[in-house]
């Protein structure tokens, strides 16, 4: 009995640590990192699944009923009744109330997400067959975002979702993504943010979000693009306002877009 107490403490201590990544015998969602993922799953928990689980158990009750109440047996004589219009106006009107009370809050969240706040950061993310490549358009940065394979992964770092370059975005920041793909559909979604937009060619979708807590999230295309759309994860890490602008000034080097001469700067500056 005390092995199985560890083993259960084991596992809610172990779950805390990898907390933005899917884990073995997941249910549910992953824990929220944003407000708009957290309000995603309070809708879901709080409202979605109780009426969910109350319609079933009534039509599950309704069955169980009718099979007994009415079996054959029981009833040598069949009823010739084909209408009714009480029980006809009520099983049109309570699900369409029921449709009314979940789209109200639902259309809600959906507005918010919808609606992007002034960005602190602006990330453009490029899907390719098979790879996410990153651009940050005010900073003079680009670099692709290869998955690394598993032969090569170091410890911590979860098979078929660590990439070798992460995108790198300060915590408590408006972080608006710019979404676009160079050859078919893909998707960039991050489960943890309640994040994920298509990424269409030749048009750029837009969507935003504020991490909350420092650390590493993990997210997946999430529209089947081909032969290896499984092997094309999201990596985001998300940093304190320090760590970013220190990240900046090596990425400002390492991925510049174009390397600005001293003298490109003096004519762009007379302009
Ligand atoms: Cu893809």
């Amino acid at each position: 009995m005390k092995k199985f107490l560890y083993i259960i403490l084991f596992y809610f201590a172990a779950s805390n640590a990898i907390a933005n990544q899917p884990k073995d015998w997941q249910l549910g969602f992953q824990e929220a990192a944003s407000s708009s993922m957290r309000e995603i799953v309070n809708f879901h928990d709080k409202l979605l699944l109780p009426i969910i689980i109350a319609i079933s158990v009534f039509v599950l009750f309704l069955m169980v009923y009718a099979c007994i109440r009415f079996r054959a047996s029981r009833n040598p004589n069949p009823s010739t009744t084909t209408h009714n219009v009480a029980v006809e106006v009520l099983w049109t009107l309570i699900p369409c109330l029921i449709l009314i009370v979940m789209a109200v809050p639902s259309f809600k969240i959906l507005y918010k997400q919808d609606t992007i706040p002034k960005a602190d950061v602006t990330v453009k993310a490029i899907g390719y067959q098979w790879y996410w490549g990153y651009e940050y358009p005010d900073e003079n940065i680009i670099f692709d975002s290869y998955m690394i394979e598993t032969k090569d992964l170091k410890k911590d770092q979860p098979r078929l979702l660590a990439v070798d370059n992460e995108v790198v975005v300060p915590v408590n920041k408006v972080v608006k993504v710019l979404i676009t793909a160079n050859d078919v559909l893909h998707a960039w979604a991050l489960p943890s943010f309640g994040v994920k937009r298509d990424a269409v060619p030749g048009r750029i979708n837009e969507t935003w979000f504020k991490a909350e807590k420092v650390g590493t999230y993990y997210g997946q295309c999430s529209e089947l693009c081909g032969i290896k759309h499984a092997f094309m994860p999201i990596t985001v890490r998300v940093v304190t306002h320090e760590e970013y602008q220190e990240w900046l000034t090596g990425a400002k080097i390492k991925f510049a877009k174009e390397i600005l001469e001293e003298d490109q700067f003096k004519k762009l500056a007379s302009k």
